[in-house]
């Protein structure tokens, strides 16, 4: 399911709130407002899921009509812990999708915001399209939170222009927040409610009515700060991030050169107070911490020297595996291509998304040099997305002589045995048999 979010001119028409709002369901902690949550995706969706089953009156908007069809259907459109059970509560409680933008005084707009490639800056037209988009629904008095990851100064210099064009008077017309989400895949129902917030505004007290409106479900602290802070202090974290992975990924390259143990080195180092080295690994993916450090490259890219490297190394991580797969096929005598599967493609364990995967990342780096043939499994994805993919364990094991774990899913970890009779390249260090290889 594509939550890609919309550009210009796709505004679906706007709706009154008692259409779309269940009677008699107005907010159990005392929030006298209607939320229209804008962008149903990874981050949109569970918001309005835990907002709604807080008590709180929410409509979702996405203009994907399939999206909204799947929600209002009674499904979900990805798979995530605890989503369903919250779903249920949320459709309980009254939550409702629609196409259409609502009329209403609180708005949060979690579209995506992509990376241009080339120059690794943040695309904002999504960003731009839903306040614009917005505006044409919204009153006069009325708050946007904007929840979308935003590299800093996106706000000053797309979103007031975008509300200013529109005769609006920020401060007076439209108030505007920036709500950085923080919830990680995998767990994000339970860090949605457990963990600590940031909130942006220009205005302390339209921060603190925010900060009310999230506190019906958030038991985190939430701090409340400037909008320029907010949108550093979610890009810095997903840098410190970054560059402690990319840390872990040279260390792993520099053990393999002399032959030391970096996981055993990385664990006695982290049992210093002070030492908290993470994993080194296939690669780095998903759509953030691979994503948001390039904004702070591509703005300050005289400044942010430590985090290039750091990204450039662990955008490196997939060749680096390509390498050892060479190494140890030469080492073992193998010559065919096509007896090596990659097990995995999601961009890390236990969730079925693959943007940035490294697994994609190394099957395309490989076909750049002309290479095919590599097999793939991977238990959450049901599709067929890559050539050779397999969708049963069984089977890929039967067509492979090395397997390479690129994502430690539960699932290999359970099954681990089924590999004792193949050559093993373990980049996640989840493998406890005799022999096994790694990065
Ligand atoms: N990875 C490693 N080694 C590690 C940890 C992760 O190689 O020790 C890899 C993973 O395999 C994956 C990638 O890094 O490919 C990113 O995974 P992740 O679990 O570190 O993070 P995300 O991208 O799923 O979620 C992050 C979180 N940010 C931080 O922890 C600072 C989350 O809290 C954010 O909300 C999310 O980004 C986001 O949306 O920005």
């Amino acid at each position: 399911m594509s939550f890609a979010g919309c550009r210009e001119g796709t505004n679906r028409g706007v709706r009154r709130r008692e259409k779309c709002s269940p009677a008699g369901k107005l907010t159990r902690k005392g929030l006298d407002t209607m939320v229209n949550v804008i962008g149903l995706g990874y981050i949109g969706l569970p918001t309005a899921l835990m907002l709604a089953a807080h008590g709180v009156e929410v409509v979702g908007t996405d203009c994907n009509a399939e999206l909204v069809g799947t929600l209002n259907g009674g499904r979900t459109t990805f798979r995530e812990a605890g989503l369903d059970w919250l779903f249920r509560d949320a459709l309980a409680a009254g939550v409702c999708f629609t196409t259409e933008y609502q009329v209403t005084d609180t708005y949060i707009i979690s579209v995506p915001t992509p990376y241009d490639k080339f120059s690794k800056k943040i695309d904002p037209a999504y960003v731009i399209a839903a306040v614009r988009d917005v505006l044409k629904a919204a009153p006069d008095g009325a708050t946007v939170v904007i929840e979308s990851t935003i590299s800093p100064g996106t706000i000053e210099k797309y979103v007031r222009p975008a509300i200013e064009a529109e005769g609006r008077v920020i401060g007076r017309d439209i108030f505007l927040v920036h709500a950085p989400e923080r919830i990680i895949p995998g767990n994000m129902v339970y860090e949605l409610e457990h963990n600590n917030r940031t909130i942006g505004a220009d205005d302390r007290a339209v921060g603190e009515r925010i900060k009310t409106l999230y506190a019906s479900f958030c038991r985190g602290e939430i701090v409340v700060t400037d909008i320029k802070t907010a949108e550093m202090t979610k890009v810095v974290e997903n840098t410190f991030r970054a560059v402690n992975i990319a840390f872990a990924n040279e260390l792993a390259k520099i053990c393999r050169h002399d032959d030391m143990d970096v996981y055993e080195i990385i664990r006695i180092c982290n049992m210093h107070p002070r030492v908290n080295i993470l994993q080194p690994g296939p690669g780095v993916g998903g759509h953030c911490i691979s994503v948001d450090p390039w904004f702070l490259v591509g703005d300050y890219p005289g400044l942010a020297r430590v985090i290039n490297e750091a990204m450039k190394t662990n955008d490196g991580m997939p060749d680096f595996v390509l390498n050892r797969i060479y190494e140890i096929m030469r080492e073992k005598g193998m010559k065919d291509v096509s007896r090596v599967g990659l097990y995995g493609l999601t961009y890390k364990e236990n969730v079925d998304d693959m943007r940035e995967s490294p697994t994609l990342q190394l099957l395309e780096r490989q076909a750049r040099h002309l290479g095919a043939g590599l097999k793939v499994y991977d238990p959450l994805i049901t599709g067929d997305v890559v050539a050779n993919q397999y969708h049963d364990l069984d089977s890929f094991l039967a067509a492979v002589d090395l397997v390479v774990v690129m994502v430690k899913h539960d699932e290999i970890r359970r099954e681990a045995e089924k590999l004792s009779d193949k050559v093993v390249l373990d980049c996640q260090n989840v493998i406890d048999l005799p022999g096994v290889y790694h990065i």
